[in-house]
């Protein structure tokens, strides 16, 4: 495999020998520019420097200069081609190694002292066990590789909900891409301290170099571990240079540890895009959105309403995470944690995401796209025909011909990595350290049948329930069976960093922490017809849903009442300028007695999987839908 080699360890501890690398130089190497001042920062990158042994070590200031130095050196390596100039200013792609180019859930631990509390959802491993393995994984990983000092924080800097954290990692990719994803840089340092909290992720991509050793454009190794300890709040993360594998801000921090630091402390870090939505003349109001990874939650963050619907206006204000308190006002207030887009470039076009290529005319950092004769990047999806020749993602010859064939040009899980700010529907209070206050919940999967276009439940507990048992069909963010429909509560499967039942409990007891919890609605986009077409036309068009939702909050649009819970007649949606029958209508909202009855068998195999811990409330609201399911004449 290209980049996965691993210095043998006899190699590499003559190495050792004939680098003198004593504590002494080690220490000195250490030294840390003048601001920071926070011992414990300084003595865990002295003890991570001395178990990876890197040959340098950078402190990270952020700085437009030190990332024109890391860029050059990635131009230099390999690691990224500078695309054209003028069609793609200031941009970059980097191909991966085709090992590397999604998260491994399999390969992600939640090593929690005791085993039940990571739950049935996650591969858990005793902490000290894990803890010798990964310092045996550590032990010399660096070798011969610069270690990055990358202080950064998730929320906008020295901001009341902000969390700090510091990445130590041997990859120039993750330190570029953690300055757009995240408030990278030495201001971050000033709001550390002395004694400022920050959650230590240690990473490397486990691909020493022996002296002499010619380095690959994406080093990685066979062997990989994304590991969480959410008592101390530390993460661990060897092999991988991809994603949330590496940036560990995003999953890891801003999901992972931050659930267990939101059970905690009351409140909720949760998988959702936040977006804003006007009426003409009317309020605004906010929306907070989970999806699966690569399910549109881009898209639907940076909506542009349909003709018909001049006036509305769609603001983003994340595409990803949300972070959820319970405000002053009686209301939860959410921020983005995050600072960038890390998003599925295939499928993204001026048709169905038109802000979204506006945001990535420049500046911007792609992986695992194709690259176009002149310099620019394609990739399935993009415009209706492909170019006559590109470089595929593994650097081969494309024609047209292999797309027919069936070979993708870009991976299925090819990303754009670029900052929010360039996003044109960003909203005006992005940043806002107090968040927005949030009117609607939606939970949506990738479901072919079963799951209706949109439901609205009618209590909170009937909300959760919905969200409980959110299943989806899996698509490329993850390793793992494409289609294949899995149950992903929350669309938070492999985020959450502890026990899903207590997760569930949490979730039930934030409904009572505020006056005012949010409605919560039930999506589905992508339901098909008997031909396996999708009936429904999505992007855009789901504007039409959303003006519902909007009239569900102010009290004015209307409803039927189902087994499901509230669901709009057809004529409960505005259709101007869309022919969208009845009977398409029928085929993405009908409730089939026969799928439901699988559907509730599944959701029973999820309980009994989570067992004890199931809170009570859910068990109730699966008897109250089997009941409804079977009392009422469907089909
Ligand atoms: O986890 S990633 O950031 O690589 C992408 C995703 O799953 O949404
Ligand atoms: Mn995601």
């Amino acid at each position: 495999m290209r980049g996965a080699h691993r210095v043998p360890r006899a190699l590499s501890s003559d190495c050792t020998m004939n680098q003198p690398e004593t504590i002494a130089t080690l220490a000195a190497s250490v030294a840390a520019p003048a601001d920071v001042r926070h011992p414990r920062l300084l003595g865990w990158v002295r003890e991570m420097a001395a178990l990876a042994k890197p040959e340098r070590i950078v402190w990270c200031d952020g700085s437009d200069a030190e990332n024109e130095r890391l860029v050059a050196a990635m131009l230099e390596s390999g690691t990224l081609r500078k695309l054209d100039p003028v069609r793609r200013p200031n941009s970059f792609l980097a191909l991966s190694d085709p090992s590397d180019v999604a998260r491994v859930e399999d390969r992600t631990f939640i090593c929690s002292e005791r085993a039940e509390d990571a739950g049935p959802t996650n591969n858990w491993r005793a902490p000290e066990a894990m803890r010798a393995t990964l310092h045996e994984l550590f032990d010399g990983a660096m070798r011969g590789r610069t270690m990055y000092v990358v202080p950064f924080s998730m929320g906008p800097i020295g901001s009341p909900i902000a969390q700090v954290g510091v990445e130590l990692t041997d990859s120039p990719y993750v330190v570029a891409s953690m300055r757009v994803m995240t408030r990278m840089g030495r201001a971050v340092y000033g709001v550390l301290g002395r004694d400022g909290a920050f959650v230590p992720c240690m990473h490397s991509v486990g691909a020493p170099l022996a002296p002499g050793q010619a380095d690959v454009p994406w080093p990685c190794a066979e062997t990989k571990y994304i590991v969480h300890f959410p008592e101390s709040r530390e993460i661990w993360s060897y092999g991988s240079g991809y994603g949330g594998n590496a940036l560990l801000g995003k999953k890891c921090l801003a999901l992972r540890i931050a659930s267990v630091m939101g059970r905690d402390e009351g409140w909720l870090a949760e998988h959702m895009l936040i977006l804003g939505v006007t009426a003409p003349g009317g309020r605004k109001l906010h929306v907070a959105a989970a999806f699966p990874s690569a399910c549109g939650k881009t898209n639907f963050a940076m909506l542009i309403p349909p003709r018909a619907f001049a006036g509305w206006k769609v603001t983003t204000i994340g595409e990803d995470i949300a972070w959820i308190k319970p405000g002053a006002d009686g209301r939860f207030r959410a921020i983005n944690p995050e600072a960038g887009a890390f998003g599925v470039a295939p499928g993204t076009s001026y048709e169905s995401n038109p802000n979204a290529m506006e945001m990535l005319k420049a500046n911007v950092i792609f992986t695992n796209v194709a690259l176009t004769d002149d310099g620019d990047v394609w990739w399935e999806g993009m415009t209706r025909e492909p170019p006559a020749h590109l470089v595929d993602w593994q650097g081969r010859d494309w024609t047209p011909a292999d797309g027919k064939a069936g070979r993708k040009a870009a991976h299925p899980n090819a990303r754009f990595t670029v900052s929010m700010r360039q996003c044109p529907s960003i909203d005006a209070d992005w940043e806002n350290p107090d968040g927005v206050p949030i009117d609607a919940f939606v939970f949506g999967g990738r479901r072919s049948d079963t799951a209706p276009l949109v439901v609205e439940a009618r209590t909170w507990e009937e909300g959760v329930y919905k969200a409980a048992t959110m299943g989806s069909e899996m698509t490329a963010a993850a390793a793992g069976t494409v289609g294949e429909v899995r149950r992903d509560p929350f669309a938070m499967l492999p985020f959450c960093g502890y026990h899903v039942g207590d997760y569930f409990a949490h979730w039930l007891a934030m409904g009572r922490r505020v006056a005012r919890p949010p409605r919560i609605f039930a999506v589905n986009w992508f339901r098909k017809d008997g031909a396996g077409r999708y009936v429904w036309p999505g992007f855009g068009e789901n504007m039409r849903v959303l003006q519902w939702i909007v009239g569900r909050c102010e009290g004015t649009a209307s409803a039927v009442e189902t087994p499901l819970g509230w669901m709009p007649a057809y004529h409960d949606l505005v259709w101007d300028g869309l022919a969208f029958a009845p009977e398409q209508y029928e085929v993405v909202t009908a409730i089939r007695q026969e799928e439901w009855l699988r559907e509730l068998a599944s959701h029973d195999a999820l309980f009994d999987r989570i067992g004890a811990r199931r809170p009570a409330v859910l068990a109730h609201e699966r008897e109250r839908l089997g009941r409804h399911l079977i009392a009422t004449a469907i089909e």
